[in-house]
């Protein structure tokens, strides 16, 4: 009922591990496809090992987190020994694996992309990060520069090539469009929203980077409308990130124009186990309303 095909990947569910600290490890991607996600997206990494910023590195606040954790990651020599150590066990789950990376310019993107092609079903350009000098939105608040990231990645391999979007921009459409002219098979968003939050005792931000990203329910409305404004304007899949908790929150987004979702922050709240009780919330609506997966998506566009 709930198999979808984005760029002729199967799936075996629309809902997925969105990228984060959740996905870090092998081990920790394992056990959140064994939580029944139809696939799990990768931490973004690049091309060397990154201890990421100074703690504290994330702050719960009303209605999600804000993070800047600072791409930590081990390089992406060191990632594939992880991928490696679950991949069969990802694959007897039929859990797909999507590798999120990142760099400053198209160069280290192509490495990054270029090294990790086999080892994963598609890759996701992280040119959003909101709180990355030089990397992350730097790129992806710049048509020209993400227009030729996209580019030089997808002359280089094989597999789909998703982008994830920034919402911290005056123009998300513009930016797609530079990504889809590039060519791009799919666009994700969003990225997290740039916040910051003071602790009043202390008299000073509490995060060493001083600022973030805003993920989780706060962020979901902001969420849906550029969902909704990427399906208006581009006929390419989207997947929507930002706030989803429930199947509700998944269906709102592909109402909007999403084939599929991506989870993160919904994992804290509701554990491992969220991606399973995801799918069977919009398994009891699609039969109560007499749906199917394939006619919501977009549907309130019609
Ligand atoms: O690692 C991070 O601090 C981070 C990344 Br790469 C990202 O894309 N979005 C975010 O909120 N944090």
């Amino acid at each position: 009922m709930l198999e979808i095909d984005i760029c002729g990947i199967k799936f075996k569910n629309p809902v997925f591990l969105a990228s984060g600290i959740m996905g870090e490890t092998g081990s920790a991607l394992k056990r959140i496809a064994k939580g029944g996600s139809g696939a799990v997206v990768t931490k973004s990494v690049g091309l060397y090992p990154n201890p990421g910023h100074k703690n504290p590195t994330i702050v719960e606040v009303y209605g999600g987190f804000l993070n800047a954790m600072g791409l930590p990651n081990p390089g992406v020599d060191e990632y594939i020994e992880e991928i490696k150590s679950v991949k069969k066990d990802l694959e007897k789950m039929g859990v797909r694996v999507i590798g999120s990376i990142y760099g400053k310019d198209e160069k280290e993107f192509m490495d990054v992309a270029k090294k990790i092609e086999s080892f994963v079903d598609a890759i996701e350009l992280n040119i959003s990060c909101p709180h990355a000098k030089g990397y992350g939105a730097t790129i992806g608040q710049n048509p020209e520069m993400s227009y030729n990231v996209c580019a030089a990645v997808k002359d280089v391999v094989k597999i789909p090539v998703f982008a994830k979007l920034t919402p911290n921009v005056s123009d998300i459409v513009e930016i797609a469009g530079a990504v889809v002219e590039a060519g791009v098979d799919g666009l994700v968003a969003i990225n997290t929203v740039r916040g910051m939050v003071i602790d009043i005792k202390a008299k000073k931000p509490i995060l060493s980077n001083k600022f973030g990203g805003l993920s989780g329910k706060a962020i979901k409305p902001v969420g849906i409308k550029a969902v909704w404004d990427l399906y208006e304007n581009f006929d390419v899949p989207i997947i929507g990130v930002g706030g989803i908790m429930s199947g509700e929150d998944a269906i709102e987004y592909m109402m909007a124009g999403a084939s599929a979702v991506q989870v993160g922050s919904g994992v804290y709240y509701r554990g491992y186990n969220v991606f399973k009780k995801i799918c069977d919330e919009i398994c009891s609506f699609l039969k109560e309303e007499n749906l199917t997966l394939k006619e919501i998506v977009g549907l309130a566009h019609r």
